[in-house]
């Protein structure tokens, strides 16, 4: 930070401001989190001065003798992690990682099946506003409207109809368990690739939270700055036989050179997630979310499928005097982070929807405990109770200001 404020002081004070609010609020984001000062430290290492276009000991530059071990290490500690036959860590990031999967295992125009977007689905699965939906036929399916769990038998229905050649499963806001064993047999029936995009459960698929996606899929996505703590960035698992199609597509097909610097901290995240501390630190985030959901419950709330199994949950704003953006905005002013959200067949447009999503990865790594998901459930009940009551708003965020110096980053 000294080097940035003797160069730059506007930058150094805004990084200054984000750093106290990052430890000043509680992140109930699900998606967000804190990486460690280690995987930081390789962000910002010299890594970042040098080109690399190709992959470990064939690349088109010279100067490769520390870059190539660096991501030897990282391909080889992501194949160990996840028991992959085949890994590539150049991925820019989450949905660069699903594009490159696309055009490695497809032609344009050719059909996918994906979850939709208003049932929890991410983008990238297809929707018509990302290239997914553009230049693919899709088909998307979804939950059951009675429970808001995924529906299997009709997603086999649409399969069996629709002859995708690729599926993705998935999500990036359903709080239950997605049962990839079933999706693997449905992708088989109808002769399509399964890919399973776990973004947001990484960790719990590691440390046994939530079931694997192996040997299920045969191509597996996964971004590296969720759960898993490491730096923005992206991660494709698969089997050997589609390697060399996902290196390709990966690069020259879609992207230039590797961020070096990001994949050190890509194979340092990779480390620390290989660790008992880590399955540890999963199990405590699927505890507190069942706190959370639990406290909420307790007081009132209406949880899309009555509560979570994993890290995350959704808060059914309808019963409430205010919408899904209305909580989250007074939220914020209470010092709680989260982000309004679609619910399953929301009436409401995505820009002022009936939901709010909630998790628990980043509060859980600064050591909350689920003691602690009850205060916090108990500061939303009044925040939503008095949404609109500056009063209100104020008094819990002192409350959440004394919470957060408990557990100090
Ligand atoms: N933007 C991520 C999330 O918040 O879930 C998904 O990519």
């Amino acid at each position: 930070m000294d080097q940035i404020s003797r160069v730059d002081p506007e930058i150094a004070q805004l990084i200054a401001a984000e750093t106290k609010r990052q430890g000043a609020v509680l992140r109930m984001i699900p998606s967000e989190n804190y990486a460690s000062p280690a995987v930081l430290a390789a962000t910002g290492s010299v890594l970042a001065n040098k080109y690399s276009e190709g992959y470990p000991f064939a690349r088109y530059y010279q100067g490769q003798p520390y870059i190539d071990k660096v991501e030897a290490l990282a391909i080889s500690r992501a194949k160990d992690l996840f028991g992959a036959e085949y890994a590539n860590v150049q991925p820019y990031s989450g949905s660069p990682a699903n594009m490159a999967v696309y055009f490695a295992v497809l032609q344009p125009g050719d059909k996918v099946m994906g979850m939709d977007l208003a049932a929890g689905g991410h983008l990238t699965h297809g929707s018509k506003v990302s290239f997914s939906g553009r230049f693919y036929q899709v088909a998307q399916y979804g939950l059951n409207r009675e429970t808001g769990l995924l529906d299997y038998d009709r997603m086999r229905e649409i399969a069996k109809e629709y002859q995708p050649k690729l599926i993705f499963a998935g999500a990036s806001s359903y709080p239950r368990a997605i049962d990839f064993a079933i999706m693997g047999e449905v992708a088989r029936e109808v002769g399509a690739y399964l890919v399973t995009d776990i973004s947001h459960i990484s960790g719990l698929c590691l440390s046994g939270d939530h079931p694997h996606p192996l040997p299920h899929a045969d191509l597996v996505t996964t971004t590296t700055h969720k759960m898993l703590r490491g730096p923005r960035g992206g991660l494709i698992l698969c089997r050997k036989d589609l390697g060399p199609s996902i290196d390709k597509a990966v690069f020259p097909g879609l992207q230039g050179g590797p961020h070096n610097n990001t994949t050190a901290a890509i194979a340092v995240a990779l480390k620390e997630a290989a660790t008992p501390e880590f399955a540890d630190y999963c199990h405590q985030v699927v505890k507190n979310a069942g706190a959370l959901a639990q406290g909420l419950l307790e007081r009132g709330f209406k949880l899309v499928t009555g509560g979570t199994d994993n890290h995350l949950v959704l808060i059914d704003c309808q019963p409430l005097d205010c919408s899904g953006k209305d909580l989250a905005g007074a939220l914020e002013k209470a010092g709680i982070v989260a982000n309004a959200n679609k619910i399953p067949f929301d009436p409401r447009p995505a820009q002022d929807p009936s939901g709010v999503r909630l998790g628990t990865p980043a509060l859980t790594t600064r050591g909350m405990q689920e003691e602690d998901m009850v205060e916090i459930a108990e500061f939303i009940g009044q925040v939503a109770r008095g949404w609109q009551d500056q009063a209100v708003l104020d008094k819990v965020f002192g409350a959440v200001g004394e919470l957060c110096r408990r557990y100090p980053l």
